[in-house]
């Protein structure tokens, strides 16, 4: 066997020291805009994100409404594998009909559901607002609209038919696809509407759209409606079905792929890649992980990944290193991937991104991990806790919670994400089914989070991630100086 001569090493035991900060050097300055997958050395890549956190390949974080909530923050979801090919297709589109600046739903009602079933889907999307077409899906013919707000006001029971209700479409007004964001905004406002209907020439259905935020349309206001700017969304995918899955998510609108496994040093990950690249060559973009060391890396690397992830058995959820052993501390695996990323970038001119995923657990954890090297980071835990990550929010002994499963929990059973090859089962749990402190919304959060990411990086004098990563200077610390870091010797007057 081969002994590794020091042990391996996690985000907790390191800080940063600050460099000299000019006075140019304040957050507002601050770009952290990063790359999301590979390029030759003087070209742009073909794909970034202006913020470098990535959602989690997970049932319990990346669905279709957080993965527009963080593109709306400028950062991108993966939406999870793990579920049926047709669902997955479903959340990538949904992504992709929202415009910037205009929630779009198609959460649609038929005419024989009830206001109950109307006030059940308002609530669980968010919307104010749904459309009633003849069949309940979208594509159907438009017959009106339903608004929570009027029908709790009129205390209509809950078990009065839709069709008995809604605003009918002599009274609707809506929108074509010719129509300007700027004609869109006078007849929201003209007719003190939240939303409106947008159809196709045989009035069918094509989505409704939310007004959300004006002013940001105020310079684009000549665009159209078909035209205005989309989101970014990546998706997960395994290396069993990515024959269907592949064509079917790349049909669906996804920008980005990643193969999602918990060992990513293997030759299922080479033949998925060789299949995208034999099929789509490298207009299509494909993520590769998890690899912990400079083998790993190269490996992905030289098979043709776009971006590697760095990472096992640091996850808030996973007990991968207590079922099997197999793992490395965080800081030492995502040093030593960078270390490698550069030497290959050296060797043959091509720099491919690398993702720190799992064990993110202070915000300072995310710039030392830009700092040690990492172009994004992806988290689980994190966005777990916001009001838009899918799952559910429990009272806990007086305090909120979300729900929080790993992928290889007996809950989620993504037996494909340790696949070995064998049965297709899940043959032992790597991953737990917990709970995590709720935190409100993602954009909040994500703000606050990223505030302190550039004030650090002031403080290490530098603007950009590529100048952290030059400039950092980082140490490791005692024990005891842990504890030094926290509040101490002191009582609490607000615990
Ligand atoms: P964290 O941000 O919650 O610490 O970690 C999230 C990461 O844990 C995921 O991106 C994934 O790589 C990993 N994960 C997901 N499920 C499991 C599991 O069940 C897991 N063991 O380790």
């Amino acid at each position: 066997a081969y002994f590794y001569e020091e042990p391996s090493r996690t985000f907790s035991e390191y800080l940063l020291i600050p460099g000299y900060s000019s006075a140019e050097c304040i957050p507002s300055c601050v770009s952290l805009k990063t790359s999301l997958v590979k390029y030759r050395k003087g070209e742009e890549p073909a794909l970034s994100i202006n913020i470098p956190m990535v959602s989690a390949i997970m049932q319990s974080v990346s669905d279709d409404r957080l993965a527009v909530a963080l593109a709306q923050e400028g950062g991108l979801s993966f939406i999870y594998g793990s579920q049926t090919v047709e669902n997955q297709a479903e959340m990538i589109r949904k992504v992709k009909r929202y415009r910037a600046g205009f929630v779009v739903s198609d959460s649609n009602v038929s005419p024989d559901m009830t206001l109950k079933d109307v006030l059940d889907i308002t609530e669980k999307t968010g919307h104010s607002t749904v459309a009633v077409t003849e069949n309940g899906q979208s594509g159907g013919k438009l017959l009106g609209i339903v608004t929570n707000k009027d029908y709790r006001v009129s205390r209509m029971s809950m078990d009065t038919k839709v069709k008995d209700f809604m605003t009918t479409l002599d009274h609707l007004v809506y929108a074509d696809e010719s129509t300007t964001l700027k004609e869109a905004n006078d007849i929201i406002w003209e007719h003190k509407i939240n939303c409106l209907p947008l159809v196709n020439k045989n009035q069918e259905l094509v989505y409704l759209v939310f007004r959300k935020d004006y002013d940001t349309h105020k310079k684009n206001e000549n665009e159209l409606i078909d035209q205005s700017k989309r989101y970014m969304v990546g998706a997960g995918i395994n290396t069993r079905d990515y024959k269907e899955r592949v064509p079917a998510l790349l049909e669906a609108g996804a920008d980005a792929l990643c193969i999602d496994s918990s060992e990513g040093f293997s030759e299922w990950q080479k033949l998925t890649i060789d299949y995208i690249r034999e099929n789509y060559g490298d207009r299509v973009k494909v993520g590769a992980g998890n690899v912990v060391d400079a083998d790993g890396f190269r490996f992905l690397a030289e098979a043709g990944a776009d971006f590697v992830k760095v990472g096992i058995g640091g996850g808030a959820i996973c007990i991968t290193r207590e079922q099997k052993g197999i793992g490395r501390g965080q800081a030492t695996a995502l040093i030593e991937v960078a270390k490698a990323r550069d030497e290959y970038y050296k060797e043959t001119g091509i720099y491919v991104p690398i993702c720190s995923d799992g064990g993110i657990v202070h915000d300072y954890h995310i710039t030392l991990a830009l700092a040690m090297g990492a172009d994004f980071v992806m988290l689980g835990r994190y966005f777990a806790r916001f009001d838009e990550s899918p799952t559910k929010r429990v009272n806990v002994g007086g305090s909120y919670m979300k729900e929080y499963w790993g992928e290889g929990s007996a809950r989620a059973r993504n037996w494909q994400r340790y696949d070995m090859g064998g049965d297709k089962k899940l043959s032992f749990e790597e991953g737990v089914d917990s709970l995590v402190p709720y935190a409100g919304s993602l954009k909040d959060n994500v703000n606050l989070t990223l505030s302190k990411v550039r004030g650090a990086m002031c403080n290490c004098g530098a603007l950009t991630i590529p100048e952290l990563q030059e400039k950092a200077k980082i140490t490791l610390v005692s024990a005891t100086s842990i504890v030094e870091g926290g509040a101490h010797d002191v009582t609490l007057r607000n615990k």
